[in-house]
């Protein structure tokens, strides 16, 4: 398993961001302190330099596990199940843009909060979220760039909570290129065990987030993640840790907790 650093190329609003402000400073600091990666948080890739940040990348040796979009359903209010039917179609097109943008880092694309909130009925929300997933899909495929889907706890969406409401999205879809995001911080909210959730989730899952039980760096809470790593390495998951932590006490301080809490715990695997 790898590690990366949650980096935002625009100024964010969502608090755990341990780096914003300049991203380069970012990319740097996530190369000094030895990550692999940088998780990208991409507003909206018609304003990203490509070639400056994949410049910036290859200066520092990282790669690019994954793109996050959340900024585009906190700052321009998209979302992939909205009744307006304009912002779902804008809400689908910056999906699509994202999808290209990870096609040139070989990233995959995170839907988390861009899927909204339920309106109206449960079951129109999950229509409308299937009608956009088939529209995304297939360009996902096409671009052989995965999508993942990330539960979020009940403070922050009302909408696919567990592993279990994401895993039932995936099966109904049935593409490859649908697949689950991990969070610790919400699963420690909503799941019964973390390790039971994962290992429910089994070769579904591509990506993790890694932050503590109060979104703290790793160690700074009350979470386990000798068990949750081990469970990772039980069910075959080899894919990165990708530390999306709150910059407290300060973000140096609390990029270089995750990456010395974790390394030693995902060494040989
Ligand atoms: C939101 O809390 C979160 O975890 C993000 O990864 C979703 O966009
Ligand atoms: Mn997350």
């Amino acid at each position: 398993m790898k590690l990366s650093l949650v980096v935002s190329i625009d100024d964010t609003t969502f608090d755990a961001v341990a780096v914003r402000g300049s991203w380069q400073d970012g990319i740097r600091m996530a190369a000094e302190l030895g990550y692999d990666g940088v998780e990208l948080a991409v507003r909206d890739p018609g304003d990203v330099d490509a070639k400056a940040v994949a410049h910036a990348l290859r200066d520092a040796r990282l790669q690019v596990p994954a793109i996050g979009t959340g900024q585009a359903y906190l700052k321009d209010g998209l979302s992939l199940t909205h009744d307006d039917e304009g912002i779902r179609a804008r809400a689908i097109e910056r999906m699509e843009s994202h999808i290209q943008l990870a096609a040139q880092f070989g990233s995959m694309v995170i839907i988390g909060l861009l899927r909204g909130r339920i309106r109206g009925d449960r079951a129109a929300t999950d229509a409308r979220l299937d009608g956009a997933l088939r529209r995304i899909l297939p360009v996902a495929e096409r671009e052989r760039v995965p999508v993942v889907l990330e539960p979020i706890n009940r403070y922050e969406t009302d909408y696919l909570g567990t592993i279990d409401d994401v895993l039932t999205v995936i099966r109904r879809h049935g593409s490859s290129a649908l697949g689950l995001l991990a969070d610790t911080f919400h699963m420690n909210i909503e799941e019964m065990s973390l390790e039971a959730a994962l290992r429910l989730a089994g070769g579904r899952l591509r990506h993790i987030h890694a932050a503590d039980s109060n979104r703290w760096a790793p160690g700074w809470g009350h979470l386990d993640f000798s068990s949750i790593v081990r469970t990772l390495r039980e069910v075959g998951y080899d894919g990165y840790l990708s530390a999306e932590i709150l910059p407290r006490p300060d973000p140096v301080s609390a990029a270089r907790q995750a990456v010395s809490y974790l390394r030693p715990l995902v060494k040989g695997s």
